[in-house]
């Protein structure tokens, strides 16, 4: 069998659970903040069953110190809780601290096809022309991210748009186990991108995402960048020479400017239509000292409170532990299930 069959929706038995998480690649930008974690703050407090994973075996798909990635994983973590992330409420861990991942990933590694993994467009852009020298893991990344979803049968999961091709493939690859083996055993899950900043782009170029790997700082604001780096990268930020339009269509063809107004609209929770009629007719030297002050007004109390918690790396880790106890939990009957579904004896005590 390798075509994934037809079928679209959530599958109703399923309770609603979220599930999402962040590469602990580097630090964490504006575009984490705004296409991932504010939003997982949000789903939080909704009062939905909430698990957020820094997914440290995705990050090692492409090369990793061991020291930095335990720090940014660390680093991670202090952003997370100081955006609003309750451990209490949310399931906050590091995923190669719940065995179930990797296992589910295998299973996934024999269901998905090479076809599907071959036309991953994050594969190609990091992969680029040296195909031949990027790792296996790199390319089966889709798979582990579907496992990483579905080993808590996750029904909802809140991602910035340059994921949902990864989770229309976590979508075939549950249709397709459900449909080999005749159960439905896994749901079909609903990507949840919304927002005035599901893309937040470059600082240097609006055609590019923002990204922690970017070779430029200045292309990025990181959340523990300090108040007069955030107002020098806004300054610095490519724009062009005309003012704001009225209204949205006059930034079609304006990626820059599109993306200063996405940013100031979701860190200011309003639309961007309604920053364009406060801004309308002005220059970029009106606007860009409003934004900076905006991003140093949202951001410095998350930048101070990450350096407070990093101040205490064991509390940290002890967090990201107790974490990883109660995902085990959730995740261990399902995985263990999964096994017996592909007929695989389990007979251990
Ligand atoms: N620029 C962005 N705008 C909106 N959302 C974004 N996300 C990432 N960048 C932006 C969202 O953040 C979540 C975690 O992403 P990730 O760290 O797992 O991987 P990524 O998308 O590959 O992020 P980076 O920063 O580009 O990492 P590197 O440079 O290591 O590849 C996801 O929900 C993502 O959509």
């Amino acid at each position: 069998m390798t075509e994934a069959p037809q079928t679209s929706g959530t599958t109703p038995a399923f309770a609603p659970r979220v599930f999402s998480g962040i590469q602990p690649s580097g630090g964490l930008t504006l575009g984490n903040y705004l296409g991932a974690l504010k939003r997982f703050v949000e789903k939080q407090d909704e009062g939905v069953e909430t698990i957020y994973c820094l997914v440290d075996l995705h990050a090692i798909t492409v090369w990793q110190e061991p020291a930095k990635l335990r720090h940014a994983t660390r680093e991670a973590a202090a952003g997370f809780l100081a955006a609003g992330i309750d451990p209490a409420r949310s399931i906050l861990f590091n995923q190669s601290q719940v065995p179930a991942h990797a296992e589910l990933a295998w299973i996934f590694n024999c269901v998905a096809r090479m076809g599907w993994l071959s036309r991953m467009t994050q594969f190609k852009d990091k992969a680029g022309k040296n195909r031949e020298n990027a790792s296996v893991g790199l390319f089966a990344y889709p798979n582990l991210m579907a496992a990483d979803i579905l080993a808590y049968h996750a029904t909802h999961v809140p991602v910035g748009e340059d994921q949902k091709q990864h989770l229309e493939l976590t979508r075939d690859i549950a249709i397709k186990f459900n449909h080999d083996y005749g159960i439905e055993f896994f749901p079909i899950v609903e990507p949840v991108i919304e927002g005035a900043a599901t893309r937040v782009m470059s600082l240097r170029d609006g055609t590019k995402k923002m990204s922690k790997s970017d070779p430029s700082d200045m292309s990025r604001i990181n959340l523990t960048d300090d108040a007069d780096a955030i107002a020098q990268k806004i300054r610095k930020a490519r724009t062009d020479p005309d003012p704001l339009p009225e209204a949205l269509d006059g930034l079609s063809e304006r990626p820059e400017a599109r993306n200063l107004v996405n940013i100031y609209a979701a860190l200011a929770d309003i639309s961007p239509a309604a920053v364009l009629q406060d801004f309308a007719g002005q220059g970029f030297g009106a606007f860009k000292p409003a934004l900076a002050d905006l991003a140093v007004e949202k951001l410095r109390p998350i930048n101070s409170e990450m350096a407070r918690l990093m101040d205490d790396p064991a509390e940290i880790d002890r967090t990201l532990g107790g974490g990883a106890e109660r995902a085990e939990a959730i995740a261990r009957p399902i995985v263990e299930r999964c096994f017996e579904i592909t007929g695989m004896i389990r007979s251990r005590g």
